[in-house]
């Protein structure tokens, strides 16, 4: 029997079947003698132990459209990103690591700046024009109010989308927005350091309608981004992209050029400075790993 992998927790995998049932699986050994791991989000085909008890094992994993490493995703069209307007406040730079990760996976990203109804008045507007700007879509929501939730459920349909951000910006409060019997169980947040609690510990996929899946993750506080070339840094960041042999030297690396268009767009406003901080910050960090080409 066909079925799609929701959840997995403890060596055992929560199957959703062709029957309508979620089956308990084990996944078997031929899956670790070839290296392969089964991830939340894969279509597979099981075994059925016992009906009654809804117990299986998993037997094939189908061949992957997507996988994403972390958070550990197959099938994957899209990402979500959320990070909360404020409590806990944004770290862009997290953000924009995020991005490129994304644009290595070659998965489009849509931005979703949650808390919409607790933020600053103004504060919405310079983010999401930010990233705009840069080329991405870009929403301001609220999972409380309800603003923004009707155009990013439209940007959800017919796909299967995975929730990413850091903890305690309202990933699975937006899901039971989204889905009112999902009951994602949500936290607030510690009142020391102001971050969330890691209320959500393991993924889950959701189904929000036919063919539409959502995936809820555990929030992240830290993104490493891999050992990848200039170029490739230059080409993850689509306002910087357009630029590459425009500049006076080719393959320039934007950071102390002369003649640089790229620098020369920062400083007419046209690239955000932000933006080009976070370029210079992780350019600066492979660099320090000493593997740059
Ligand atoms: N003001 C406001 N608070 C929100 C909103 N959405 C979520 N919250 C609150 O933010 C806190 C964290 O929400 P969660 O949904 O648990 O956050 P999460 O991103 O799933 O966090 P982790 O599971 O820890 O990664 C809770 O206290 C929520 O009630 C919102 O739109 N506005
Ligand atoms: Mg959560
Ligand atoms: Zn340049």
């Amino acid at each position: 029997m066909k079925g799609k992998i929701l959840k997995g927790i403890g060596g055992f995998y929560y199957v959703a079947a062709e029957d309508s049932k979620t089956y308990e699986c084990k996944a078997k050994g031929v899956f670790r003698n070839i290296g392969l791991k089964p991830l939340v989000g894969d279509d597979c085909e099981i075994s059925v132990i016992s009906e009654a008890e809804c117990t299986g094992n998993i037997e094939a994993i189908l061949p992957r459209r997507s996988e994403l490493i972390r958070p550990a995703a197959a099938n994957a069209d899209q990402a979500v990103i959320i990070f909360a307007l404020s409590k806990p406040e944004p770290s862009l730079g997290l953000l924009d690591r995020f991005l490129i990760i994304m644009s290595l996976n070659n998965v489009r990203t849509i931005i979703c700046f949650n808390k919409e109804d607790a933020a600053d008045p103004g504060r919405a507007e310079e983010l999401t024009e930010i990233y705009r700007n840069a080329g991405y879509s870009t929403l301001s929501i609220s999972a409380y109010s309800g603003k923004g939730m009707d155009e990013l459920k439209e940007l959800l349909n017919g796909k299967t989308t995975i929730l990413a951000g850091p903890s305690g910006v309202g990933k699975s409060s937006v899901i039971n927005a989204l889905i009112p019997h999902a009951g994602a169980v949500t936290g607030g947040l510690s009142e020391k350091i102001k971050r969330g609690k890691n209320t959500t510990r393991h993924s889950e996929l959701l189904q929000i309608s036919g063919d539409t899946f959502i995936m809820d993750t555990p929030g992240f506080s830290s993104l490493y981004v891999p050992d990848i070339s200039g170029e490739e840094l230059r080409m993850s960041f689509p306002e910087i992209a357009p630029f590459e042999g425009t500049c006076r030297f080719d393959g320039c690396n934007h950071i102390s050029e002369p003649d640089c268009r790229v620098k020369q767009a920062v400083e007419e406003g046209k690239i955000s400075s932000i933006r080009y901080q976070s370029y210079k910050s992780v350019y600066e960090e492979l660099r320090s790993r000493r593997k740059w080409k």
